[in-house]
């Protein structure tokens, strides 16, 4: 029976070392939270890396960590420091990251980093091959496996392979600054079929091919001399009953069974009953927009002091990729704009900003999502946004106000949210005013728009929907045989 070889950089599951025993937990991030369902329901393997460098695996151990892979449906690929610095920290995340999101300062063209990225992508598309068997269908993941799919194209030429993209693709004037732009783009055209987040992504990418490779493109088809490459967007959703289930059973749960966060979002609730509370919740980086959110937080606490008091901004940021320099800069500025506002503003019974630096527990997650009032997200730029989904979706009983930037991918199907540019403090300012202000009969008429939409367009959905148009691109293949 034939079956769906998934491949992104990471694995669903994170393996640490711990006093010399190997601990198992779930990776945190949008590619991973979204297609382990899909994972778990299906026939597939899933190929990545597990998070530990070879280096740091001790021989006795080496077997263990296959097997708990293993037990998991994944294939552990092995990568050592060095290719995981010149991979993942360089050209992955120092070149592509912030070219696709349109941070072109910060993108680097390092030759060496680009040398390591084709051979580590080898390294990957090699552990496909192993596994690989006629009829299987291969799902190539992001942006740290571009080159993938020509890599195995080269060596299974009738392989049925997807490609999904869950970053921007940024316009052809920007892509076009990238030095090795043939060969990324040659890369991804190994697929049968390429998915982007947005009908936008879909179009830039598409200008590329044409402008730079010269191949003929017709509305969403790329002739290529040999075959045909179909393009198309596919939003990603979310698993919907996962969230709206835990979060009715979150309002189940005794009093014993509340989390420490919980109890403190309850005292805050109880000693300011009229107090609102505003969400963000994003990894630590640059693209997620946070120091601007913070800037436009102090600008409406200025604006409208009257909410002094009134308002707190319950800020959870995950530590990402800290070996980056901009990360750790990034993470400098975070920590002395916090200081300074709460500096600025506090009064003895009230801090504006409470300021999370770590990961949490799903729980606590849940915790948050149904506590606050409001979810304010303003990334500079985002392939999708699977917070903005989830916030709505653990809203049951429909309140609740999201303000999301109009640049993240998942803008495009959420209307009945608030929009905002994430530059625009004025803007941001006056909408969080009106946010607070939502009457409630306006908040649950605009959630039970967005909660139908986001149930029917869930993961597993948007799997599926992926999943049959790449297996319609073989009657392409036979069409094109045949011409
Ligand atoms: P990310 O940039 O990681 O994903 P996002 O889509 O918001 O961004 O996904 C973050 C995920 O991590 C969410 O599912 C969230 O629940 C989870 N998460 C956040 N904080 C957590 C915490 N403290 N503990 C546990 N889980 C936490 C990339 C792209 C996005 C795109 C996704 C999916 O940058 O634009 O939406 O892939 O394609």
């Amino acid at each position: 029976m034939s079956k769906t070889i998934i491949i992104s950089n990471r694995l669903p599951l994170k393996i640490a070392l711990e006093d010399d025993k190997l601990r198992v937990t779930p990776s945190v991030g949008g590619l991973a939270t979204g297609l382990k369902s899909f994972h778990k329901d299906g026939d597939s393997i899933w190929i990545g890396w597990s998070g530990l460098t070879e280096e740091e695996i001790p021989d006795h151990l080496e077997d263990e960590v296959k097997e708990k892979a293993k037990a998991e449906d994944c294939v552990a690929v092995n990568l050592t420091e060095e290719e995981v610095d010149g991979f993942y920290y360089g050209f992955s995340n120092r070149t592509i990251w912030p070219l696709f999101h349109y941070f072109m300062e910060y993108t680097e063209a390092e030759y060496n980093f680009w040398e390591t990225y084709k051979q580590v992508n080898i390294k990957y598309a090699k552990e496909v091959l192993k596994y690989y068997e006629e009829g299987d269908r291969v799902w190539v993941h992001d942006y740290q496996l571009l080159l993938v799919p020509k890599l195995i194209r080269d060596e299974e030429p009738e392989a049925i392979i997807g490609f999904f993209n869950h970053i921007p693709f940024p316009s052809y004037e920007v892509f076009r600054t990238l030095p090795w732009r043939e060969s990324v783009l040659e890369g991804m055209l190994g697929a049968d079929l390429i998915g982007f987040h947005t009908y936008d992504y879909e179009r830039h990418f598409l200008s590329s091919v044409s402008r730079i490779l010269r191949h003929q493109v017709d509305f969403n088809e790329i002739t290529l001399p040999e075959r045909i490459v179909k393009v198309d967007s596919f939003p990603m959703g979310i698993d919907y009953k996962k969230f709206e289930e835990a979060a009715l059973n979150h309002f189940r749960g005794s009093e014993d069974e509340q989390s420490e966060l919980q109890r403190r979002l309850d005292l805050h609730l109880e000693a300011t009953p009229d107090a609102k509370l505003i969400l963000s919740i994003d990894r630590l980086d640059y693209t997620k927009g946070i120091a601007n959110r913070i800037r436009a937080f102090e600008y409406f606490l200025e604006k409208f002091p009257e909410f002094i008091e009134k308002v707190r901004l319950v800020m959870l940021a995950v530590p990402s990729r800290s070996n980056v320099p901009q990360y750790q800069r990034l993470k400098r500025e975070i920590d002395e704009l916090v200081g300074r506002i709460n500096g600025k503003f506090s009064t003895v019974s009230w801090t504006p900003i409470w300021y999370f630096y770590r990961s949490m527990p799903f729980d606590n997650l849940i915790d948050l999502y149904t506590s606050c009032d409001i979810a304010l997200l303003t990334p500079i730029r985002d392939g999708m946004n699977l917070v903005a989904k989830e916030y709505i979706a653990t809203r049951t009983d429909h309140t609740g106000v999201l303000i999301l930037s109009e640049m993240a991918g998942a803008a495009h199907e959420m209307n009945e949210a608030l929009i905002i540019n994430p530059n625009n403090f004025e803007q941001i300012a006056l909408t969080l005013k009106e946010a607070i202000n939502m009457p409630k009969e306006e908040q649950i008429e605009r959630n039970k728009i967005l909660q139908k939409r986001l149930k029917r367009y869930d993961v597993e959905k948007w799997a599926k929907d992926f999943m049959s148009a790449l297996i319609n691109t073989e009657d392409n293949r036979r069409a094109f045989e045949s011409i």
